[in-house]
């Protein structure tokens, strides 16, 4: 993975100092490209120990169009907690008793999860984070972008229109409220030579904590997809537009990069899987990984 150790490296290097949203402040550069051969392994970073469960399950829940954090929570992903917990403080009013990132703020968001998994009506209520990535893949304005995607590429590979995406200026507001505008905005889909390439373009890239998730999981995506369709593995090609490291995560990003790159794993997929939306956490083995051990930092809410 020497790709994302040079985007860390370029934006210590090159990036400019930039306030931002959740008022963490970041270092970032706009526009930036990498590239997987997806025969090469298993593009997970090495150099942390990154939790491919959680990321596995965020896909399998875009995929069936949820957008609610229930099925993450019991499955016991927590990336996505912080913004739906975020807006029940500021809804009830709680945002000055617990702190962001302070310890009562960590027990409170405990106890928010537990409600969650616990009791229904709570989760519909504050565990929804709104139109996100799931209802757009699925239901943009009525339109099931991954089935008609998948019906596209098996009867009209070479078409240069296989795109799926995620930003519904409609909804922007509106996700701008519960959870996020969608931060990979668009992808594309390639067929040649018997081979399936996807192009991510994500927005905006927290190249620390969330990039090596995203990564992975769109290298995965496009390996599900070659699978059902009956094509090779060919190139993921993650695009950025502002690409930054948030000001809080600069001595994990130092520590990493002091860190020499291991060989990549190898991720095994249930060949029996022939639907998209068929695939479940057991159909998926990764052999060989070997990483350092995990750098801790919290996310900018
Ligand atoms: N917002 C911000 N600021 N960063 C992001 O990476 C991000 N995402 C998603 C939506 N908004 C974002 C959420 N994805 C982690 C990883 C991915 C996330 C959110 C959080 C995270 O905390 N990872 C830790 C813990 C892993 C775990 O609990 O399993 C890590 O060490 O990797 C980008 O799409």
């Amino acid at each position: 993975m020497k790709q994302y150790h040079e985007l860390m490296q370029r934006v210590l290097d090159e990036g400019v100092f930039k306030g931002d949203r959740t008022g963490t402040g970041t270092q970032s550069v706009f526009g930036h490209q990498m590239r997987f051969n997806l025969q090469d392994g298993f593009p997970l970073v090495t150099t942390k120990k990154v939790h491919l469960k959680s990321i596995i399950h965020e896909l399998l829940w875009f995929l069936q169009g949820e957008t609610n954090i229930l099925y993450l929570v019991q499955n016991g992903v927590n990336i996505w907690n912080d913004w739906p917990f975020q807006s029940y403080l500021r809804q009830n009013n709680l945002e000055e008793k617990y702190p962001k990132y302070s310890a009562e703020w960590k027990a409170k968001m405990k106890e928010f999860v537990e409600e969650v998994k616990a009791d229904d009506d709570f989760a519909k209520k504050w565990g929804e984070l709104g139109p996100v990535y799931g209802s757009q893949w699925r239901n943009f304005e009525g339109v099931d972008q991954i089935s008609q995607l998948i019906e596209d590429i098996k009867n009209n590979p070479n078409s240069r229109r296989l795109l799926v995406s995620a930003w519904n200026p409609k909804d922007v507001p509106v996700m701008a409220k519960s959870g996020l505008p969608p931060c990979h905005t668009l992808f594309q889909f390639y067929v040649a030579e018997g081979k399936l390439s996807c192009q991510l373009y994500q927005r905006s890239a927290d190249i620390f904590l969330g990039v090596p998730f995203n990564i992975a999981s769109y290298a995965l995506l496009t390996m599900m997809v070659a699978q059902v369709c009956d094509l090779e593995y060919g190139d993921f090609v993650h695009t950025f537009g502002d690409a930054h490291l948030y000001s809080n995560h600069m001595e994990q990003t130092k520590e990493q990069l002091s860190r020499e790159p291991r060989a990549l794993p190898e991720m095994k997929i249930n060949p029996e899987v022939k639907s998209i939306f068929d695939f479940k956490i057991e159909d998926f083995e990764l052999v060989n990984y070997d990483p350092y051990p995990a750098i801790k930092a919290v996310v900018a809410v």
